[in-house]
């Protein structure tokens, strides 16, 4: 067989349709993992560190660290994507999951929409449905091993499903609401909602994300 034979006869790998359903419209794959978010990265002390649950619940708790360490573990391998195009497939993460993290907190929520707020003041809303889902967690771990500072350590939410603005870094507040109020990028252009593979990105007109924005960006 000649060259041209040879190549004529080749499989051209056309998108691998198992990448094509994991990959949502608009996203290109990384295999690093960028750092991204607004401001200073926090500096904690584990004896004095808190996680406050509070609004309309029918009672308020504030938890250490230890005590999220002795709730229920699960490791979930998930899908992460960001608004600013990248994803990356099979992240490992572990910790407590939301819904096992309710129940064993003793808490029973009344509103259905949360506002999760993370360190310094940086906000995201979800609905509460969205964080009853098996893959959400309250995560430590990352392969393995604590976070890093920048990652979100000690503790930081993930929402696979959604885009990964929603899952806040440096976690220290859940808020129950009766309404879907806006989080910081919802206040900014960005979706309420914000699924990937409904590319809901902005709330209305389209906004400019260089394609090449996150590339810019820190990574470990
Ligand atoms: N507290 C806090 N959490 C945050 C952010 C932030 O600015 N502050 N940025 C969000 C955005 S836009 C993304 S893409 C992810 C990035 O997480 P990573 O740095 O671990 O990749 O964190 C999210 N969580
Ligand atoms: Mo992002």
């Amino acid at each position: 067989m000649n060259k041209a034979e040879r190549i004529k006869r080749m499989r051209v790998p056309a998108v691998d349709p198992a990448l094509a359903r994991r990959l949502p419209p608009g996203q290109v794959l990384t295999e690093r993992f960028p750092i991204l978010h607004e401001g200073e990265v926090p500096v904690y002390d584990l004896e004095t560190w808190t996680l406050r649950v509070f609004g309309e619940v029918d009672r308020e708790v504030t938890l250490s660290y230890a005590d999220i360490m002795a709730m229920p573990q699960t490791t979930i391998t998930c899908d992460i994507h960001c608004v600013t195009r990248w994803s990356r497939f099979d992240n490992r993460f572990t910790g407590v999951r939301f819904r096992d993290f309710l129940a064993a907190a003793g808490v029973t929520p009344r509103g259905r929409y949360v506002m999760l707020h993370g360190d310094y003041g940086y906000t995201a809303n979800a609905a509460l449905a969205d964080l009853e889902r098996d893959d959400v967690l309250l995560a430590h771990s990352f392969d393995g091993a604590p976070l890093t500072d920048k990652h979100g350590w000690p503790l930081r939410l993930i929402v696979p499903h959604l885009y990964f603005w929603k899952s806040v870094k440096w976690l220290r507040g859940i808020e129950f609401l009766n309404e879907n109020n806006p989080g910081f990028w919802e206040q900014n252009g960005f979706h309420l909602n914000g699924d990937p593979f409904r590319e809901e990105r902005f709330s209305g007109e389209a906004l400019p994300i260089p394609e090449d924005e996150w590339e810019k960006k820190e990574f470990d």
